[in-house]
This record gives structure tokens, C-alpha cells and sequence, in this order.
């Protein structure tokens, strides 16, 4: 029989492994000024181009460690040279990552995208999502996430049956010109920009359309995108048993989707979410975790920072979950017990322990902290005048 203190010895050295190794991508427009539709606060020292964004996120890595990569939103990112931006990247310590298309923002999309009942306008919308396979290309990214504004705004607008078939054939087209280890990511949202129906509303939806594709098409969970009191992790489970969980946009939502920073609404659901990801063995390299996040009333770098701890800490959580006792209890129905197993890992104070995995890898224990020490914050504030808009007012 295993020594006691030997198996916890052993479980300590693999959660700390597993938070050491976690991967958590942050978003290029997190970085830039935001607002609502009412107003934009504008901060010193934002970006004011897509270069500015990723020296903004190589600190968020240099002191959390685990963000190495930068998700691109297209146009939003639009350069010249992307190959440049990419190893302007790697000088910078970091990678960029996935690539968002963006079929949202141009006036021929007003009756949708690739669900719009014109074919040159599917066409556009079309051309725009190979031009974003092309960007990957460039920079060698797998990862091709697509959430369409598509939807409708009255009954009887448009034939919900015949958007379906548009999309179908829209994403297949697509799917073919992917390369050989590059992905198509779909993320679905309940509603909005489109309030009566939504061509992508559920992960019901976003499920059947990658299962016809093929392997390399997976869904996208943003934890934004759902109906108050919807069970997230039960649909992280059933993606996970699928084979379909692509990747997360983590972010926090207190109404509806309002992109605030991970695991600030609700920790206690991140953290349910996080154990079906550890349960179904989903903390890999083959499902991204990205945040999906702006910040319009607080400074960006720092909360960007503060959501990498956030998600930290609800995978610490769901790692230190004594599995054994979990099943004992489930298995002998001692419903009182298996919830006191679960609680018990979400009410430690994981902190101390993070701490320690940050001083293992060379890092200050406290990101931001170290951040504002570092003196970054001062000198963009005097370096940069006339910081950009994320994209989303411009
Ligand atoms: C849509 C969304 C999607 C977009 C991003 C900016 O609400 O979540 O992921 O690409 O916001
Ligand atoms: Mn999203
Ligand atoms: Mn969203």
C-alpha cells in the first residue's frame, strides 16, 4: 500500500506541474480602449496599434508566466507584414495565437453574413474568412475562431431553415481550405447583435455543425454567451465526452454579455467549470483557454493580469479536489459527503500555493504587484498619446 504522505507528496508535485504548464491566451483588443455604446473612456498610455498591444501583453506573461500567446481579432489587427508582427512577437517572448474573423462590422452584414440571403454577400463574408486562413498561414497559427452576428430581428425576416443550409455551406467551404493541423473553431451566443433568432445561438447548434465537418472543427464555450442559471459545466462535460471542446473564451457576465474579467462575477462556477475540465482531461494544449474580455473602467494590464490569477485559481481548485473521496461518496450515494469533497478543494485558499509555483518558476509571487513596480504602467503613459479603440465603437 501507497504511503499517505507519499500519494500527497506526489499529488502536490502533479498540481503543481499542471499550474506551471497551464496555457492561457489573452486577447489583442483586452489592451485597447473600450467602452459601451454610451462612452468610450479613454486611458493614457493604451496602444495605439497592434505592435503597442503585444508589448502590453509580453508583460503579462513576463510576470504571470503563463500567457504566452495573443489572440488577433481580423481586421482589428490588420498589418501590413504578418510574418513581422509574428516575430516581432517571439523577440517579445511570446507567440501570437488564434485568429478571430471579424463578419460583423461592415455595412453589407446588416442582414447577416454568411447566412445573408444574397450569395455576394455570403461570397464577402466568405473571401473575409479566407483572408483570416491566410493571416494564419503567415504566422502559424491553428486556431480559427468564428462567431457570426448572423440572426434575425422579427419573425418571418428571413428562413431560420435556409440559414442553417447557408451557414452549412459557408463553414464547409472554409473547412476545406484549412491546412492539415489548423482548426475551425465555432463559438455560439444566445442573442445579440440579432434579438429574435440567432444563426448560432447554442452549443446544440454549434455542436452539429462541426460534427458534419469533421475532426478538425470544434465548439468554443464562452462563458458569456448563455441564459442566466444555464449549467456551463455540463456542457464543458459533454464537449469534453465528445471529443468537440475547442476552446474557452473565459470572461465574466453579470446581465448578459458583458466581457467583464474572468471569474470576478462568479468564481464558484469557474471553478465547476474547471473541474470538468481536469475530470474529462481537458487541460491540454488541444483545447484553448482564452479570456474574451475589455476593460473599460479599470486599468487593462492589470486586469488582464488579475483574470490570468483569476483562472489560475480556479484550476488550482479543481486539481486539489480529492477525487478518490469524491467517488467513494458518489458511489455510495452519500450526497451530503460528495458535495463537502467538492466544496472543500473550492473553499482552499489556494494563494500560498500559487505563490510558490511562481517562485518555482522564477517569477514574483504577486504578478501585479511586480507589474507595478516594474514601471511599465509610467512609461507607456508618457510614450503613447492617442491610444486606438478596441474595435468594437470603431
Ligand atoms: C462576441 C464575441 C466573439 C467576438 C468577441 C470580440 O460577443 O464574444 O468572440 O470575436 O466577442
Ligand atoms: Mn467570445
Ligand atoms: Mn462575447
Amino acid at each position: 500500500m501507497t504511503d499517505p504522505s507519499t500519494a500527497h507528496a506526489a499529488v502536490q508535485t502533479a498540481v503543481r506541474t499542471a499550474l506551471s504548464t497551464q496555457r492561457i491566451e489573452t486577447p489583442s483588443w483586452g489592451y485597447g480602449n473600450s467602452g459601451t455604446r454610451f462612452k468610450v473612456f479613454a486611458q493614457p498610455g493604451v496602444p495605439r496599434d497592434p505592435w503597442e498591444k503585444l508589448a502590453d501583453a509580453a508583460k503579462v506573461h513576463e510576470f504571470t508566466g503563463v500567457a504566452p500567446s495573443v489572440a488577433l481579432h481580423i481586421p482589428w489587427d490588420t498589418v501590413d507584414d504578418y510574418a513581422a508582427l509574428a516575430k516581432y512577437a517571439e523577440e517579445h517572448g511570446i507567440a501570437l495565437g488564434t485568429v478571430n474573423a471579424n463578419v460583423f462590422q461592415d455595412d453589407a452584414f446588416m442582414l447577416g453574413s454568411v447566412t445573408h440571403p444574397e450569395a455576394a454577400v455570403r461570397r464577402k463574408a466568405v473571401d473575409h474568412l479566407f483572408a483570416c486562413v491566410d493571416v494564419m498561414d503567415a504566422i502559424g497559427s491553428r486556431d480559427l475562431k468564428l462567431w457570426f452576428s448572423d440572426g434575425t430581428n422579427y419573425p418571418g425576416q428571413d428562413d431560420i431553415r435556409e440559414r442553417q443550409d447557408r451557414l452549412a455551406e459557408a463553414l464547409s467551404t472554409v473547412y476545406d481550405r484549412l491546412g492539415r493541423d489548423q482548426r475551425l473553431l465555432l463559438e455560439y451566443k444566445l442573442f445579440e447583435p440579432a434579438f429574435y433568432s440567432t444563426d448560432v445561438p447554442d452549443w446544440g447548434t454549434a455542436y452539429a455543425h462541426c460534427l458534419k465537418l469533421g475532426d478538425k472543427a470544434q465548439v468554443v464555450v464562452d462563458t458569456g454567451h448563455h441564459a442566466p442559471g444555464t449549467n456551463i459545466e455540463f456542457i464543458v462535460a459533454t464537449l469534453l465526452r465528445e471529443g468537440k471542446l475547442g476552446a474557452f473564451d473565459f470572461n465574466s457576465r453579470f446581465y448578459a454579455d458583458d466581457d467583464l474579467m474572468a471569474g470576478a462575477a462568479d468564481p464558484f462556477q469557474l471553478f465547476r467549470i474547471m473541474y470538468e475540465v481536469v475530470r474529462g482531461g481537458g487541460l491540454t494544449p488541444d483545447i484553448a483557454f482564452m479570456l474574451d474580455q475589455c476593460h473599460n473602467i479599470e486599468a487593462k494590464i492589470p486586469a488582464i493580469i488579475r483574470s490570468v490569477m483569476n483562472v489560475q485559481e480556479a484550476t488550482a481548485k479543481a486539481l486539489l479536489v480529492d477525487r478518490d473521496a469524491l467517488a467513494a461518496a458518489q458511489r455510495s450515494g452519500d450526497v451530503l459527503d460528495a458535495n463537502a469533497v467538492l466544496m472543500d478543494a473550492y473553499n482552499t485558499d489556494v494563494r500560498p500555493l500559487l505563490a510558490e509555483v511562481r517562485e518555482g518558476m522564477g517569477l514574483a509571487p504577486d504578478p501585479i504587484a511586480a507589474y507595478r513596480r516594474s514601471g511599465w504602467q509610467e512609461h507607456i503613459a508618457a510614450a503613447r498619446v492617442g491610444g486606438t479603440q478596441a474595435g468594437w465603437g470603431a
